[in-house]
């Protein structure tokens, strides 16, 4: 949840016209090529290495905008549906291209539910094999004896479509117990005999303590079942949800020891035991509670390992395989990046669950230790390749500048492409009062990759316009293709 008090209300209408022209025209076909592009093809290695869409600003919104997801629709790689935060505001901020990632629309969607009223926060979307998409946040609402918050799924039929936001949560409760963080994905496997259906994790503080509840939906976000409880205990959080081709549902989350994955062979009503993906280096005290680090790229609001859980839906050799990615503790104690890879029920293939050191993603640091933090991940069903995306501080010796930066595998996560920045020049989230919602919430607590087609699309938050114009922070994606060696 985004710790900010509503503030100003921050109207923003800013749309390219472009995108908005190519939107009404959307008329893409459903089998239709990836994005067009002078520099790649689909079925040609691309003649430049760099961005094959370079940073794009997404959001083109005033005020700050931050905490990302994206998705590709499964049936058309041209289409993305993308979300963030809009601090200061009371709506979140949607994002929707239908050429791969060129142009964008942004507008203040989805409206927010009218008999919750207050502010909305943590962005999550997906897209199903029919086209709908979907638009999972948080709704606060302030009250006099504090606040509650609210899971909401907005859902539209298609990119050309309207929001529409339902009138209740997806697990309506009452004052004793506040709803954080969702998490969102749909059922899109080829094999899958739930195929469609829509899954959404999120955590629930209440009488029980804490839980990471799952609910889901076979009518496309109308209806909700009763939240099963996939894990609890004092400090589970930053669930993340993969299903597999044949519909076996993952859940990867973090407590204050370690990393754990889970799988669930019937729709989610219940889970396997939980699998250990990595111990996590202790929390800084600095952090209020010892459940987060403190790094001099985002010191106020610290860093958490948000795992993200994948699987390889390919019909290639690794097909059904389950990646866990996630930052940590380096070896020279800055943040790293690092994987863990399983079989389809668990078994741990490579990193420390084998017994061995777990495997790290981006390169060593060098003699200069730099951060490597927010990692997001996303396997292209088309080709089995496992893309990681981080913030880097790279060669700044300061570490406060980090620019976001991908990389990818086609191994499996044993080797790695050369770490490349996607973003063209650095933010930096440490102005002052960068955590104080007038320029955001540093970078937030989570940022996003989607990949189908050959084609990776990270969208990220970026703080190059802050202070030079009324932008502020931005919403930024791009799209790629696979590095040298991945
Ligand atoms: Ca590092
Ligand atoms: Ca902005």
């Amino acid at each position: 949840m985004a710790g900010f008090a509503a503030a100003t209300l921050l109207l923003s209408a800013c749309a390219t016209g472009s995108a908005e022209r190519a939107l009404r025209a959307a008329a893409a076909p459903r089998s239709g090529p990836p994005p067009a592009s002078s520099k790649a093809s689909p079925t040609g290695p691309p003649a430049s290495l760099g961005p094959t869409v370079a940073a794009v600003d997404v959001s083109n919104a005033s005020g700050p905008q931050s905490e990302t997801s994206v998705a590709v629709d499964p049936s058309n790689p041209r289409i993305l549906l993308a979300g963030s935060n809009n601090i200061g505001t009371s709506t979140m901020r949607a994002y929707s291209s239908v050429d791969g990632g060129r142009t964008w629309t942004s507008r203040d969607d989805p409206p927010p539910p009218s008999r919750y009223r207050g502010y909305s926060s943590d962005p999550a979307v997906g897209i199903d094999d029919r086209g709908r998409q979907y638009f999972a946040f948080l709704q606060i609402v302030q009250e006099a004896r504090g606040h509650l918050a609210y899971i909401f799924v907005a859902s539209r039929t298609g990119a050309a479509s309207n929001w529409t936001t339902p009138l209740q949560p997806i697990s309506p409760h009452g004052a004793n117990a506040l709803d954080d963080k969702p998490t969102l994905t749909v059922d899109v496997g080829a094999s899958s005999s739930r195929r469609g259906r829509v899954y959404v994790a999120w955590s629930r503080f209440g009488p029980s303590g804490k839980q990471l509840l799952l609910s889901s939906s076979d009518d496309g976000a109308r209806t909700w079942s009763s939240p099963v409880v996939v894990v609890a205990g004092p400090s589970v959080s930053d669930a993340s949800l993969a299903v597999s081709s044949d519909g076996d549902l993952y859940a990867a989350w973090l407590d204050r020891t370690a990393i754990w994955v889970a799988r669930s062979t019937d729709g989610g009503r219940a889970f396997g035991p939980a699998t250990l993906a990595d111990i996590r280096t202790p929390g800084d005290l600095k952090c209020g509670n010892a459940f987060a680090v403190s790094i001099p790229a985002q010191p106020h609001r610290c860093v958490r390992p948000v795992p993200t859980v994948t699987v390889d839906r390919s019909t290639g050799s690794r097909g059904g395989r389950v990646y866990v990615t996630y930052a940590n503790g380096g070896a020279n104690l800055s943040e790293d990046v690092f994987v863990a890879s399983f079989t389809r029920d668990l078994r741990p293939l490579t990193g420390y669950p084998t017994g061995g050191a777990a495997v790290q993603v981006n390169p060593p640091d060098g003699p200069s230790p730099s951060d490597q933090f927010l990692p997001a991940a996303a396997v292209d069903p088309s080709t089995g390749l496992l893309w990681v995306c981080f913030y880097d501080t790279g060669t700044d010796a300061s570490r406060v500048t980090a620019r976001f930066s991908c990389t990818d595998s086609a191994d499996g996560g044993r080797t790695w492409a050369p770490v490349r920045p996607v973003a063209s020049v650095p933010s930096n989230e440490t102005r002052a009062g960068a955590d104080t919602g007038k320029h955001g919430n540093e970078y937030g607590d989570y940022e996003s990759v989607a990949a189908e087609g050959g084609f990776a699309h990270p969208v990220w938050t970026d703080g190059r316009s802050d202070g030079s114009s009324p932008l502020r922070e931005e919403v930024f994606s791009a799209t790629i293709t696979a590095g040298p060696g991945g």
